[in-house]
């Protein structure tokens, strides 16, 4: 048995969680661990996935004496057609979050709010794109290619641009089974029309278009959102920041940014860093600003800026439960609705921003391109005038943090895998050095997790145990999203303290390259990264990427956006291990097409496997490694 001891534990951390949780009992605040139990049990149909109220004849609900809704409806068309609006659910949000982006970088300017930091990318993907790119402007070639990514959501005929990215025997899958993605709002809108009433009832059709638009938000949505936030806000580099409740700080102003448009976050660091602003915090009585992120939005701004990461989904409440939160500022997604009546509880202002996502008991600075400066840094203004209606008898700030290195990108992970072996390089690194610490065994394998928490599960002891054991086990780990954070709280980026943790052939690898176990590469949306990584992974070794001994994991998932990715990530040919159902357990057939060998295994080669016996889950990850090692002969 390994000593964990110099990690942050699931226990310790619970125990900081209990003490926010008191202080929230002074003020009568109402909080998720007391939501649960009013929900629970939850409803046995819509756990199922076995309700329809597709039509006003509904809701129609499956029982043994009730086999099918009143229009003939059986349960594999419910649970399939809820499935498929599930899955839509997540293409759209991830893919209306890329189209944010694309506007932006419609009006990014050399002396406006946005402008290019990576330019090199912008040339590099206008050239993968059949977009000119002599002798033009930089900002021209911008505008071009955010019309041209614009016309990717609507565009009348064709198939996805990225989605020419996998390697050949990926496309040609994904062109026999009908499911290569075309206009990413034509797949949500076909998919709303699939499953209006008196339309599909068909599982396997059913299915087969959840992968179709989760593929068109992976290789489309998702994936224009990460490509143009590098080309706006830079391509993510190794950069050290620190991690968990502990990085708010008692004498400074604390302005948490929660959500995952990175436009918002990005402009709130940077008035954040304002001598004007630190000065004005100065003459408040406070020693400075810090800003630390939750969510998503953590995670970009992590990446890029080295901004501390507070905490998770499950933390979220926890950061107003310090008393020490002068504001929440928040965009879209994943944010509780329930952070409005808490932050009334302390003097916490609750910022919302977009008009995607407006919220009662909250102040609504509605942020556009061309007033972003100005309303980021009233937004700033508005913390720092708040520092003085601290109630200091409820500042409770736990000493809890872990140092973490984050910021791998696909071009990050190459160049710092480079330094292991002697590899031939081209112009952008390869994958070669991470192929031969496999093919040799250094590696078993990787292990892509992702996803959020969700109170079903014990918080992050999924995430954590599971990352434990694959380490032990010689598997490297590349993470994104509120896992991402879940590792951070622990230590597991902690590039002294992690390799400590792995077995003899990653700490190697991990001292050689001088990187943490764990590869932080990004946001949810950054899950693209991952499918980009795989494809050249496939591409350098020659192999397809349904072969690598590679698996994804979603132990603590909750939202749509996780299905959506779900389907992507599956359909891209790798295996994906769930330790939360998705509504499908109701249906023998659709638990077939998703999880058996003949349903969407025989279209991608890949499946869903779902155990909530989390040891049993990471047992199955670590065999499929190893059966598909043991396919290719190493
Ligand atoms: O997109 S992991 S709880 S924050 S949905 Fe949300 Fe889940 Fe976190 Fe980011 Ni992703
Ligand atoms: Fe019931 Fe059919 Fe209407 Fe669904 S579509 S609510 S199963 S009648």
């Amino acid at each position: 048995m390994k000593d964990w001891a110099t990690l942050t534990t699931v226990e310790e951390m619970e125990a900081v969680t209990n003490s926010l949780l008191e202080n929230g009992k002074k003020v009568g605040a109402d909080t998720w661990q007391q939501r649960v139990k009013n929900q629970t049990p939850h409803c046995g149909f819509g756990e199922a996935g076995t309700c329809c109220r597709i039509c006003s004849m509904g809701p129609c609900r499956i029982t043994p004496k009730s086999p099918r809704g009143i229009c003939g409806c059986d349960v594999h068309g419910i649970v399939a057609r809820n499935y498929l609006r599930f899955t839509v659910g997540g293409t759209a949000a991830h893919s209306d979050h890329g189209r944010e982006i694309m506007h932006t970088l419609h009006q990014t300017s050399p002396d406006g709010n946005y402008q290019i930091k990576d330019p090199e990318k912008l040339i590099r993907i206008a050239k993968e794109w059949g977009v000119e790119t002599e002798g033009k402007d930089i900002y021209d070639l911008a505008h071009e290619m955010a019309e041209v990514g614009l016309m990717e959501y609507g565009i009348p005929f064709g198939t996805q641009k990225f989605a020419k990215r996998p390697p050949q025997h990926t496309q040609d899958l994904w062109d026999a089974a009908g499911i290569t993605p075309r206009a990413i709002d034509r797949e949500v809108a076909t998919a709303m029309h699939m499953t209006h009433m008196g339309c599909s009832s068909l599982a396997e059709a059913l299915i087969r278009q959840s992968l179709r638009a989760g593929l068109s938000d992976g290789w489309g949505g998702s994936m224009m959102g990460t490509e143009f936030s590098d080309v706006m806000f830079g391509t993510p580099k190794p950069v050290d920041t620190t991690a968990n409740i502990g990085v708010m700080e008692k004498d400074m102003v604390n302005i948490i940014i929660h959500g995952h448009d990175p436009s918002l976050s990005e402009m709130v660091v940077h008035y954040a860093q304002d001598p004007e602003m630190i000065a004005l915090a100065k003459s408040f009585g406070a020693k400075g600003i810090n800003v630390a992120g939750v969510c998503c939005t953590s995670n970009e701004v992590a990446m890029r800026h080295g901004i501390p990461m507070a905490g998770n989904f499950l933390n979220q409440e926890n950061v107003v439960l310090t008393g020490a939160c002068e504001a929440i500022v928040v965009d879209i997604q994943c944010i509780f609705p329930a952070l409005g009546p808490l932050s009334k509880c302390f003097h916490t202002k609750f910022i919302t921003t977009s008009p995607i996502a407006r919220m009662p008991d909250s102040e609504f600075i509605q942020f556009d391109v061309e007033s972003a400066g100005e309303k980021a840094k009233a937004i700033v203004k508005m913390a720092i005038e708040n520092y003085q209606n601290r109630n200091w008898d409820l500042v409770n700030i736990p000493a809890q943090k872990q140092n973490a290195r984050v910021g791998y990108s696909v071009e990050a992970i190459k160049k710092v895998l480079d330094t292991v072996a002697n590899s031939q390089v081209d112009e952008f690194g390869t994958t070669k050095p991470l192929i031969e610490c496999i093919h040799s065994g250094v590696l078993r394998g990787a292990a892509a997790f992702v996803g959020c928490n969700n109170p079903k599960v014990r918080q992050d002891a999924a995430h954590i145990g599971l990352m434990k054991k694959l380490l032990e086990n010689d598997v490297i780990i590349i993470v994104s999203g509120c896992s991402a954070q879940a590792a951070a709280k622990a230590g597991l980026m902690d590039p002294e303290k992690a390799k400590e943790y792995c077995g003899a052939g990653l700490k190697r690898v991990c001292e050689l390259a001088n990187i943490p176990p764990v590869l932080h590469m990004g946001s949810c949306v950054d899950i693209s990264r991952m499918m980009v990584l795989a494809s050249d992974i496939a591409k350098d070794w020659g192999i397809n990427i349904s072969q690598i001994p590679l698996v994804g994991c979603a132990p603590e998932w909750m939202s749509e956006k996780a299905v959506s990715i779900g389907n992507y990530v599956v359909a891209t040919g790798i295996e994906t291990f769930l330790g939360v159902d998705p509504y499908s357990k109701g249906s023998s057939e659709v638990t077939e097409l998703l999880q058996g060998e003949h349903g969407i295994n025989d279209w991608v080669e890949a499946k869903f496997v779902v155990d909530t016996d989390i040891d049993s889950l990471g047992d199955k990850m670590l065999e499929c490694i190893e059966a598909k090692r043991a396919a290719l002969g190493i």
